[in-house]
């Protein structure tokens, strides 16, 4: 049998390489929040670096679009089981964050906080290497509040819970401290390849 001439919606075969386990592939955008949409005015935004309870170094909006930019384009795997391939962002990397302030990173792990009170926990080492930004550009246009705008973390490689919407500030911990949903139950690593979507996973 040949599916050479298939045109229906079934992935290619490269497509369902990029799908983990478990998951399904979606076209449009689901939003998916803990709570209501903080609507954050850029004029009351910033973004704060703290080790521990000290904080390190903190930009204004205008200030942190001062900072190097740059594209990315990802798939994004959401742990209620949709995939979204090919989604393209701009913002500011974090080893640009780190470089800017002048810091090698003083523990191993990291706690993103939200302008919501939402938080989650991420390994340094997820963050740098080219692998995470701060974006606030979504398809070209300035990240949508729904979104997490007007900037959020994206950490495409874990599950898209990792990716804290409205972020204000990364906070260097010294123990992997678990966030909102790593408290409820979800995988304190959440990685999509290994299906880590619950404690225990
Ligand atoms: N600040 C904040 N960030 C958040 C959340 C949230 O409730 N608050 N929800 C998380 C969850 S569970 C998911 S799946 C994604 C959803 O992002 P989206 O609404 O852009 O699809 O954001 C994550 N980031
Ligand atoms: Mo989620």
């Amino acid at each position: 049998m040949t599916t050479r001439g298939f045109t229906g919606r079934r992935p290619s075969p490269e497509t369902t390489d990029r799908i983990p386990p478990g998951q399904s592939l979606t076209e449009d955008f689901p939003v998916l929040s803990a709570g209501p949409t903080p609507r954050v005015r850029t004029e009351d935004w910033s973004f704060t670096l703290k080790e521990g309870p000290k904080p390190l170094i903190k930009w204004n909006w205008d200030e942190f679009n001062k900072l190097p930019q740059t594209k990315f384009t990802r798939d994004i795997h959401c742990v209620t089981a949709w995939s979204k391939l090919d989604t393209a962002w701009q913002g500011v990397l974090i080893d640009d964050i780190f470089a800017e302030a002048g810091l090698e990173p003083p523990t191993e792990f990291m706690l993103a906080h939200s302008f919501d009170g939402y938080a989650t926990n991420v390994p340094v080492r997820d963050l740098t290497g080219g692998k995470a930004m701060i974006a606030t550009f979504y398809s070209g246009k300035p990240l949508e509040a729904e979104h997490g705008g007007p900037a959020r973390l994206l950490v495409p490689h874990l599950y898209f819970w990792k990716s804290a919407k409205w972020i204000n500030g990364l906070q260097f911990t010294t123990r992997d401290e678990p966030g909102f949903w790593e408290l409820r139950g979800y995988h304190i690593y959440g990685d999509p390849w290994r299906e880590q979507r619950y404690t225990g996973d």
